[in-house]
């Protein structure tokens, strides 16, 4: 394949499917949106371009314009009343240039961003018959992308709660399947990072979970212990930050249920940031420094 300056494209060979959970208001939509419209991206970036691969995925870049832009508040992604339906997927592709010789590297990728009620719902809510056929679609990807709200700490009993029934849950499918378990790659990713309760943290981020996420923390290592499988964190934020010093690109519009919500102030200044890192692991297995 030829990119628009005549040079060769390689595709990253990896596992292209993952599935998105976490909370309500975790900021998952976001995430896509953001991912897919990309904007403003640092001159030095060795991100070259990212590419919707389908109409669905276009319509979440105009969502991010019309939504995000205008500062105007995403609405929740609700599940659907058929519990057989399942919720969008997206496909998309990043464009990377190649460290080692000519040409760029492509990575494809394809993510279900099931709705935030799926996650209180597997701590004991009142329609479990709704998690069934998205538990066993979150069985068949090989990997997971966790999105936990940063600023949320208030949440981290529920979110370990929450994390052990997935866990059990999981596991009674993929053994079923004689899937391996040490195969599934986890990668956590705490959002909304450019919020000072986070940014502080952005340098260690062991340090971060042992003061804002411990019950998380101890609960996905216990996972990753008993399923020998590889689980990474990560920081991450859709909104960014502005200027220098830096200061989040973001305007509080109302206090949602502990967590903080709002929309970005400088439209023209978006950058976000720690995006693509979580899913270059996801499919390659493998860091590239050059994405934080
Ligand atoms: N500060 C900050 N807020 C964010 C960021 N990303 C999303 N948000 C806010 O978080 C709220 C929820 O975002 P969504 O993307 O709808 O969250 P979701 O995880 O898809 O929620 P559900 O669809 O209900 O599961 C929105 O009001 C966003 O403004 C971010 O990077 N920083
Ligand atoms: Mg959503």
């Amino acid at each position: 394949m030829f990119n628009r300056f005549g040079r060769t494209t390689q595709e990253i060979q990896g596992s292209n499917e993952f599935r998105l959970i976490g909370a309500r208001t975790s900021g998952k939509t976001t995430y896509l949106a953001a991912l897919v419209h990309w904007p403003n991206a640092p001159e030095n970036s060795p991100i070259e371009a990212v590419d919707p691969l389908d109409d669905e995925t276009g319509r979440l870049i105009r969502y991010a314009q019309d939504i995000l832009e205008t500062g105007n508040q995403m609405a929740g992604s609700l599940l659907p009343l058929d519990p057989n339906e399942m919720p969008p997927s997206y496909s998309l592709s990043i464009r990377l240039q190649n460290r080692f010789g000519r040409g760029d590297k492509r990575l494809n990728i394809t993510c279900k961003d099931y709705p935030g009620e799926l996650f209180e719902q597997l701590r004991g809510g009142n329609r479990p018959e709704l998690l069934e056929p998205y538990l066993d679609d979150c069985a068949i990807a090989p990997g997971l992308l966790l999105m936990i709200d940063g600023t949320n700490h208030k949440e981290d009993r529920n979110y370990a709660q929450a994390l052990t029934i997935l866990q059990n849950e999981l596991s009674l499918r993929l053994t079923a399947q004689d899937r391996p378990l040490n195969r599934y790659r986890i990668a956590i990713a705490f959002s909304k990072a450019e919020q000072a309760t986070v940014w502080l943290y952005r340098n260690d981020i062991n340090q971060f979970l042992g003061k804002k996420f411990p019950q998380t923390q101890r609960t996905i290592t216990r996972w990753s212990r008993q399923w020998r499988c590889p689980i990474k964190y990560f920081f991450c934020s859709a909104f960014g930050m502005k200027g220098n010093p830096p200061k989040p690109n973001f305007r509080e519009t109302q206090g949602g249920n502990g967590a903080k919500v709002g929309v970005i102030n400088r439209p023209k200044f978006w950058r976000p940031f720690g995006l693509v890192s979580p899913i270059y692991w996801l499919h390659t297995g493998k860091e590239d420094r050059r994405l934080h």
